[in-house]
């Protein structure tokens, strides 16, 4: 059975009917900050400038790619059409066809240019940490992290997964907490085996490894919770050690440094860093 141009018609524009309403359902899915919503395609909503930039090049390669494969559905379509040995039963012997040669070998050229700029960019803003206003070292355990803050009073405190406060498997019982619009380092490191520190709407997934001390950096534009997992497989309790951000107001903040200093006035006795870290 072959179709007629109206049925391919019909079917491409139930494809595109489709696509829209995944779109739209994404777009309602994300309704809040910081987590995780139900029936999310897209990203978490962002909070930082890194994570602005990510979203942005993001939903722009999407767009390309889409671009490119229906160029490319289009040129089969014809392809099919018009020359199926039906429709062109003496077919043309050309082999070559130097226009089309260097158009195709130029825009692709031009494409992944115009990729790879945007790319760059991002790269750089990224790995280039600008000034930072404080310093957080966060340790991963298993299965848990640490958090020490050496410029606000040298302090450090465990954050283990809560299961009385929600969300679920997100919540902990010690969160971070950090300033609105400053810029925050953070170094990660491990005690045992590999974790990775990742926030999705900070857009920071970084590696958490023994005896090597990385580094990146957020500045969050919003207050209120922000959740992320644990990024590396680390053993049995690998999706239970999940990372909570408090991003507050300066005074709120500094209430919880002075409150933080006294009550975790000794660091946790397992803690890596003060048995001497010689990642430092
Ligand atoms: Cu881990």
């Amino acid at each position: 059975m072959t179709m007629s141009k109206g049925q391919i018609g019909r079917r491409l524009l139930g494809f595109a009917l489709l696509g829209a309403a995944l779109a739209l359902g994404g777009a309602a899915g994300a309704a809040e900050y910081g987590q995780p919503a139900a029936w999310e395609l897209g990203l978490q909503k962002s909070v930082t400038p890194v994570m602005d930039n990510i979203t942005w090049f993001h939903n722009f390669l999407v767009w390309l790619v889409t671009a490119i494969t229906v160029f490319v559905l289009i040129l089969l379509i014809i392809v099919m059409v018009k020359f199926n040995s039906k429709a062109n039963p003496v077919p043309s012997k050309t082999t070559h066809h130097t226009l089309i040669e260097v158009a195709w070998t130029i825009i692709p050229v031009l494409i992944l240019v115009g990729i790879a700029v945007p790319s760059f960019r991002l790269l750089f803003l990224q790995l280039d940490i600008p000034k930072a206003d404080l310093t957080i070292k966060a340790t991963g355990k298993q299965w848990y992290w640490s958090y020490a803050y050496p410029d606000n009073g040298k302090f450090e405190f465990d954050s283990l997964m809560s299961a009385d406060k929600g969300p679920r498997l997100l919540a902990v019982d010690n969160e971070m907490v950090v300033p609105v619009n400053k810029v925050v380092r953070v170094q990660t490191t491990a005690a045992d085996v590999i974790h990775a520190f990742a926030m999705p709407s900070f857009g920071v997934k970084i590696d958490a490894i023994p005896g090597r001390l990385n580094e990146t950096w957020f500045k969050a534009t919003r207050e209120g919770m922000f959740y992320g997992q644990c990024s590396e497989l680390c053993g049995k309790d690998h999706a239970f050690m999940p990372i909570a951000i408090r991003v507050v107001n300066d005074q709120e903040f500094a209430a919880w440094t002075e409150a933080a200093k006294k009550k975790y006035a000794t660091a946790p006795a397992n803690s890596y860093a003060s048995a001497g870290s010689a990642a430092q």
